[in-house]
């Protein structure tokens, strides 16, 4: 490959090669870093420019950012970062100021295990990273504008972090006016009495801890004692967002239980109905937005009460979705950690209990502690796995039905979970699929009560149907259908004070705080009465400080009765500290929990807008132009955000909640961060395994007559992801180091359409490359060096040629169709090629103006060889002659008598009837009959029309 490669250097010295295309790049890069060429001007502030710029139509385009891994990228992490990079080239090129940048998502738990393992300081391992991962995107020609990139632990950018979590703290959600407001007023609410204090008491009465405590009940982050998903191994509790389905941490892979810790939340839950009604106006797709609405998971029901026979005092609420089938209810279930359990227990099992309620124990108390210790270590997902074996067992008191009257057994049962609507069920056996199994295995009674069709048997009826045995003196609900039947009985229920209509969502509040060094510290102070404090703007931002230890308490993965320990605690000089929060000075401990890793990246898009202000968080003018409400786009948001379908929930979901909490409180004009989103592929690799089924190093398999070997022996082969694990991984260094980045570009637009995953194969690489140097030849004279295209009009086919790509290459960038734009760039070429001859100028122009967005170095040097002395990334886009675009035309010969009276062009498709219309309505065909009559039309369409006169 060398040696060809120096032959065709000494013959064609400038010919468009690996080593042209270093220098080529290189040189470019560098121009349009000294020339700021990519910075996009805000209209006021630090980075205000040119307001003709200004005055165009803004476009934000945005790419989901990089955690800076230490193992650097591979050529699957730039393909989002391309196409947007290659839309907004488009977009310049259309008249709008295109803000495009990239920042890091720096803090988090790789950084830290890696320095746990290594013995370096986090930030020192990070910060290597970033400048390692900046050194590779720059190879891209990622037209960034660079003046507005950070990485979130930069203590400039977390300072706003921090104070968002401030304005979070200070704020409650007002159901009435049905958004987020400062603390204070709901204080000054209680102050005068306009709002009735929780308990009753004046608010006067109250201590300052007991009003830290109701306040706690209603600000929008608040630290409570709800059971988190603790994980010993990690040291670390979690959110439910990064437990996975088979209970264990999403990183790391260890066990995950429940545990009662004190812990900072963020109540999301305030938002769950407009974080589900504003999904409708966004242009997202519709797999993301059916996971958020699954996730936030709204159902409509019923609460209902029930009473505990001999237990006055004791109700247990249900949460159900089906309150018509009330009259089915022949048990009930409480999940095993609900708070009702201990006080109906009674000391002894009753009479004729069954012997498989007991679970083999003595008592009902040890039946229940037994069962719950033994629920404990199973995750929610498990506990909810269809068709596995029912467990419980009996608590040994019994319920009332209260439209039946009867005595229901109360089980305790893992498949009802404490997170959930109450935490209690009524169970409903006939209706119920999950209760049907339960029942058969207990031997519960199983009451019918929506007609199944004819022959249904022997299985619960969860369809459509007529009330039946739902009757009592009071009530009748047999005949009416489901809907009916759920209005009428929970207006009875709401009329007899045991139940009302609600609104359940399966969303939870935000598990806020992590037991990590390497994260943002929590803005709060405690003080000797433990009371809370938000640290005021001028202490913010409150650094991290330099440990010693910042490696996680961690413990035996698999035991539960550890308890977390944070690293900052281990620092007292810190944790204790005298501040005057404007009171005097008093003596704090700080909050040494720090917030988890998605914090930074809950807001980064206003920093890129602003990313120098110190004064506010973004500056209303500035936040309005690129983020603010559009015609299009009701609540505003980014034009275009590109990353990976495996963020629709998770950090989607709390960028909207914050979003949202930030334009509650007047800081910001969108309501949603993100208007458009759009999820690229995955680019995946062969992964070549031994006959252990370990993976072997991929360039080193051989394929031999359609098998694969490695070192001589057979491996297989399948498709996986690509990375250091699977042995398969290509670096954009080494593709860019064989033919250029420009290349690289082209391929990775070219394999695919950007939303479909696609297999990264090395050796189709060079197909783009052989385009580029055939672009070059049409232009540049590989011996020479010289320009070769000459002036004057092309012919008619190659403007035809021309102008149809340029229509279709301006379809396919507005729609990110790449890949059919660069087939249609490859047409063109070939079109030229294959006519020979210099190209016309003109045409050389446009086309390299179409490669611009593409390959952007090979396109500012042909433009710069074509003699322009300004950049290529601020030209026109070119715009097709419609003339040119339709098709081509034929010409139709029209004989009168057989003789040629008139030629017509017309289109090749045209059918008989339009032809023969056309003809006859033909000036000189007019004349040439000359008034007289037509007996016979013959048309051949499209070549021939022949008229016969009378
Ligand atoms: C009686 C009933 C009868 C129910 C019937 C369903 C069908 P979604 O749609 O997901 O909201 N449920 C309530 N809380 C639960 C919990 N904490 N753990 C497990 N299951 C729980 O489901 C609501 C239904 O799931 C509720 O309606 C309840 O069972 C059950 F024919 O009540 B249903």
């Amino acid at each position: 490959m060398s040696e060809m490669n120096s032959a065709a250097e000494t013959a064609a010295p400038h010919r468009y090669t690996a080593a042209m295309a270093a220098d080529i790049e290189a040189r470019w890069q560098d121009f349009w870093d000294a020339e700021g060429t990519y910075q996009a001007p805000n209209p006021s502030g630090d980075l205000a420019g040119d307001p003709a710029v200004v005055a165009r139509p803004k476009k934000f385009v945005m790419d989901m950012f990089p955690y800076p891994s230490g193992a650097g990228l591979h050529v699957g992490h730039p393909l989002g970062y391309i196409a947007t990079d290659v839309f907004a080239r488009h977009q310049r090129m259309t008249g709008h100021n295109v803000l495009h940048t990239l920042g890091f998502d720096a803090f988090g738990l790789p950084a830290e295990q890696y320095a746990v393992q290594t013995g370096t300081h986090p930030r020192v391992s990070t910060e290597a990273n970033i400048e390692n991962m900046k050194v590779q995107l720059r190879r891209l020609g990622l037209g960034h504008d660079n003046r507005r990139s950070f990485a979130t632990i930069d203590p400039d950018y977390y300072k706003w972090t921090q104070w968002i979590f401030v304005q979070i703290f200070n704020s409650w959600y007002d159901q009435e006016a049905d958004r987020a407001r400062p603390i204070d007023e709901l204080v000054a609410q209680f102050e005068s009495g306009a709002r009735e204090v929780p308990g009753g008491r004046a608010w006067s009465e109250l201590s300052s801890l007991e009003r830290a405590d109701v306040l706690g009940g209603y600000r929008l982050a608040y630290a409570s004692d709800a059971p988190v998903n603790w994980c010993p191994g990690l040291g670390t509790v979690l959110a439910n967002e990064e437990v996975t389905a088979d209970g264990r941490s999403e990183r790391g892979n260890f066990p995950v239980f429940k545990a009662k810790l004190r812990q900072w939340n963020m109540r999301i839950t305030a938002y769950a109905d407009r974080l589900l009604d504003d999904l409708d106006a966004l242009d997202w797709p519709e797999a993301i937005k059916l996971q958020q609405r699954n996730w936030i998971g709204r159902s409509e029901g019923a609460r209902v009460d029930f009473a505990v026979d001999g237990h006055d005092a004791a109700r247990i609420t249900v949460f159900t979705t089906r309150p018509d089938t009330l009259f089915g209810a022949t048990y009930m279930v409480l999940a095993p950690e609900h708070g009702l359990i201990d006080s109906i227990v009674p000391a002894e099992w009753p009479e004729g209990v069954k012997a498989e309620w007991t679970g083999g124990a003595a008592t009902p108390a040890e039946a229940v502690a037994a069962y719950r210790k033994q629920a404990q270590t199973k995750s929610d997902v498990e506990r909810q796995t269809e068709h596995k074996d029912k467990t419980g067992v009996f608590t040994g008191s019994y319920a009332v039905n209260p439209v039946t009257g009867a005595r229901i057994p109360v089980f305790v049962a893992d498949y009802v979970l404490m997170g959930y609507g109450t935490g209690a069920i009524m169970a409903v056996p006939g209706q119920d699929e999950r209760d049907w199994e339960f029942a058969e295995a207990f031997e519960l009674p199983i009451i019918r009560t929506v007609q199944p069709p004819e022959g249904w048997e022997g299985e619960a009826f969860t369809g459509q149907g007529p009330a039946i045995n739902s009757a009592n003196d009071e009530i009748s609900l047999n005949g009416l259908d489901v809907t009916e039947a759920k209005a009428k009985i929970t207006a009875w229920l709401a009329d007899k004070g045991i139940g009302e209509g609600t609104v359940n969502f399966r969303l939870r509040d935000w598990l806020f705080s992590r037991q990590r060094y390497w994260g943002e510290p929590f803005p709060i102070v405690y003080d000797e009465d433990g009371v809370a404090h938000a640290l005021p703007e001028s202490m913010l931002p409150l650094e991290l400080p330099e440990v010693d230890d910042y490696s996680p308490r961690t413990f035996d993965p698999d035991d539960a009765d550890t308890q977390p320990e944070t690293p900052l605690s281990r620092n007292e000089d810190w944790v204790s500290v005298e501040l005057d929060l404007g009171d005097g000075p008093k003596r704090y401990r700080r909050e040494t929990n720090t917030m988890p890793n998605w914090a930074g990246s809950c807001w980064y898009e206003l920093r890129y807008l602003d990313p120098h202000n110190s004064e506010q968080l973004v500056a209303p003018d500035i936040e309005q132009y690129w983020m603010g409400p559009r015609e299009g786009q009701p609540h505003g948001g980014v034009d275009l955000y590109v990353g990976g379908a495996e963020h629709a929930v998770l950090h989607l979901l709390y960028a909207r909640f914050w979003s949202k909490v930030l334009f509650d409180l007047g800081h910001v004009s969108s309501v949603e961060p993100f208007h458009k989103l759009y999820n690229q592929g995955m680019i995946q690799a062969y992964v070549y395994r031994d006959e252990r089924g370990f993976p072997v190093t991929a360039t080193e398999v051989e394929e031999r007559d359609g098998k694969f070997f490695h070192d001589g022996l057979p491996v297989k082969r399948e498709l996986g992801k690509m990375g250091k694990s699977l042995k398969n991984a290509v670096t954009p260094d080494e593709i860019c180091a064989e033919y250029g980045a420009d290349t690289l570009r082209l391929y990775e637009m070219a394999m695919g359409p950007l939303d479909v995953s696609r297999p990264w194969d090395t050796r189709a690489v060079v197909g783009q490359y052989r385009l580029l140097q055939r672009l070059w030849r049409n232009v540049v004279d590989e011996a020479t060096g010289e320009v070769t295209v000459v002036d004057g009009e092309p012919d008619e086919a190659t403007l035809r040629a021309l102008h149809k790509a340029i229509d279709g290459v301006s379809q396919d960038m507005s729609a990110m169709r790449f890949n059919t734009a660069i087939a249609k760039i490859t047409e063109l070429n070939n079109h030229l090629t294959k006519t020979g001859g210099p190209v016309s100028r003109s045409v050389a122009e446009r086309l390299v103006l179409l490669v611009a967005p593409l390959a952007p170095h090979i396109a500012e040097e042909l433009w710069r060889r074509l003699g322009h002395t300004d950049s290529v990334v601020h030209q026109d886009f070119p715009v097709a002659d419609p003339a040119y675009v339709v098709d081509e035309t034929v010409t139709c010969v029209v004989q009168i008598k057989g003789k040629v009276k008139a030629r017509l062009e017309v289109s090749p498709s045209i059918t008989d009837e339009e032809l023969e219309a056309l003809a006859l309505g033909d000036a000189a065909v007019v004349g040439a009959l000359g008034g007289a009559g037509i007996r016979k039309v013959i048309v051949r369409a499209p070549k021939l029309v022949n008229i016969v006169p009378a």
